[in-house]
């Protein structure tokens, strides 16, 4: 089977220069080049069918996240070229709603100041987003695995909420898509605890949603991904994070995911599963600490394609770009493996 890839060209257009951390300014990991090289990879390896995706319906979108948050993208798309705009006040106690009319209002909506906005900004967003929507559709539509190659990436977005460069949540959009009749799990391998998705779905009993990630006493995002975190109200139960320190390697984060992780998505027994797919738990990510090698990236992927269960793969996170198609290509061969000896016909 070529597994079916969504990838739109005016997801590139988007290419924020810096990102401002801890005072410092930083060449921006979040490339264009990130998603060029993946496509790259993709198309010589020959055995995954490129597409472009259509328009994602804004209904689909507005469904997700505020209107005020929309609001502000497109009050960001009349910026003139070359500018961006950081937030830098966070007015947390305002009494009066923020004005998503002025950019100078972006800091409520934003708990960073690494995920600037430009005029590009909000139609990269929708094309990332319209991937992770068609991919899902595949899926719905009898594909054991679809590759939504999203970028910017997603998991960090809440509903009124944008950050990790993340602006538009193209994981819970494609969830959303498949939910209808339908048990849906989230498993999130990104290095970073994907706070917007665990927040989107955290008094969802129906959706399950697992992250495995570095312990955010050490890392971004730090306020969320706690073990202690499980769901809220009828979500109660719903909600797994998994975490270790820095410098965990394959063999310990094949640990965590046959012990916590592929345990607790047998036993919610899905119909289908969104994969977040960060791929910065690789060894040289110049972002995340873990130490993943490619291989290891192949043996998640085979890991979960055993629980037979058909994959929608979104990309998240995953900044080391002379690497990204061979670890993409790995972790998905491995999921296709997976899913085959599961039964499911993937190969
Ligand atoms: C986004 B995703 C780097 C500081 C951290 C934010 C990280 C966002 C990660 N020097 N900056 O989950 O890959
Ligand atoms: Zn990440």
């Amino acid at each position: 089977m070529r597994v079916p890839v969504f990838f739109h060209p005016a997801q590139l257009a988007f290419a924020p220069e810096l990102e401002w951390f801890g005072g410092e300014a930083i060449a921006h990991p979040e490339t264009a080049l990130r998603a060029e090289s993946i496509v790259e990879a993709l198309r010589e390896d020959g055995s995954f069918a490129l597409r472009a995706p259509e328009r994602v319906p804004d209904a689909a979108i507005r469904a997700l996240h505020a209107p005020a948050l929309l609001a502000l993208y497109d009050t960001a798309a009349a910026l003139p070229a070359g500018e961006a705009c950081y937030p830098a006040v966070f007015a947390r106690d305002a009494v009066t709603a923020p004005d998503p009319s002025r950019l100078a209002n972006a800091g409520a909506f934003a708990f960073d100041t690494a995920t600037p906005l430009a005029r590009e900004t909000r139609d990269a967003v929708r094309w990332s987003a319209a991937c992770a929507h068609e991919a899902a559709l595949a899926v719905r539509s009898g594909a054991p695995l679809a590759y939504a190659l999203s970028r910017p990436p997603g998991h960090h977005a809440g509903r009124a909420s944008f950050g990790g460069y993340c602006y538009v949540n193209n994981a819970a959009l494609a969830v959303r898509a498949l939910k209808r009749g339908r048990r849906v799990a989230v498993l999130d391998i990104d290095v970073h605890h994907g706070n917007g998705t665990q927040a989107l779905f955290w008094r969802d009993p129906r959706v399950l949603v697992v992250s495995v990630h570095e312990h955010p006493d050490t890392c971004f995002p730090f306020f969320a991904g706690h073990p202690s975190e499980i769901g809220g109200g009828a979500g109660r139960g719903a909600n797994l994070n998994v975490t270790e320190g820095a410098g965990c390697d394959g063999r310990r984060y094949a640990e965590l995911l046959d012990r916590h992780a592929l345990p607790a998505l047998r036993a919610f027994r899905p119909d289908v599963l969104v994969l977040s797919a960060g791929l910065d738990t690789y060894r040289l990510d110049p972002v995340g600490r873990f130490a993943l090698d490619t291989g290891d990236l192949a043996d998640v992927g085979e890991r979960i394609g055993g629980l037979g269960v058909p994959v929608v793969a979104v990309q998240e996170g995953g900044y080391h770009t002379p690497d990204l198609g061979i670890n993409a290509i790995a972790l998905l061969d491995g999921i296709r493996r997976g899913l085959t000896r599961a039964g499911l016909a993937a190969e």
